[in-house]
């Protein structure tokens, strides 16, 4: 019998489905509508222009099984949770200090871009 303090496996659906979410968006943030940490990473990433991903765990279907996988695979406790190109970056400090250092334009050079309104 289990203790109750005893960590619930990863569903493996769960995790293939986050590997899938990393894997085909190159700019990717997993992110809780009430985190301003959260917020500021999805200002930087507008600012950037470029197309990514915000997926919301908080209020998301399923949202927090994914969350708990996300943790699990990680070992980062805190959203948001930026992925890039595929690698885990970290969350809003390092969105930031990436910035600050020009970095992150590199590493966004790749990243298709969103229209730009008219008008
Ligand atoms: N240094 C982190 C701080 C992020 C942080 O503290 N996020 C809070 C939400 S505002 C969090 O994830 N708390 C745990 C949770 O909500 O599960 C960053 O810059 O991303």
């Amino acid at each position: 019998m289990g203790s109750s303090l005893s960590t619930p496996k990863n569903d493996p659906q769960v995790e293939a489905h986050i590997q899938r979410l990393v894997a085909e968006n190159p700019v990717i943030a997993f992110t809780k509508v009430t985190c301003p940490y959260c917020a500021s990473t999805k200002l930087i990433l507008k600012q950037k222009r470029v197309q990514h991903v915000c997926i919301d765990v908080d209020i998301t279907s399923g949202g927090s099984a994914l969350h708990h996988t996300l943790k699990q695979m990680t070992g980062q406790r805190t959203v948001p949770c930026i992925f890039i190109n595929g690698q885990r970056i970290g969350g809003n400090s390092e969105l930031r200090a990436l910035k600050k250092s020009g970095e992150l334009d590199k590493m966004l050079e790749s990243v298709p871009r969103t229209a730009d309104h008219v008008g």
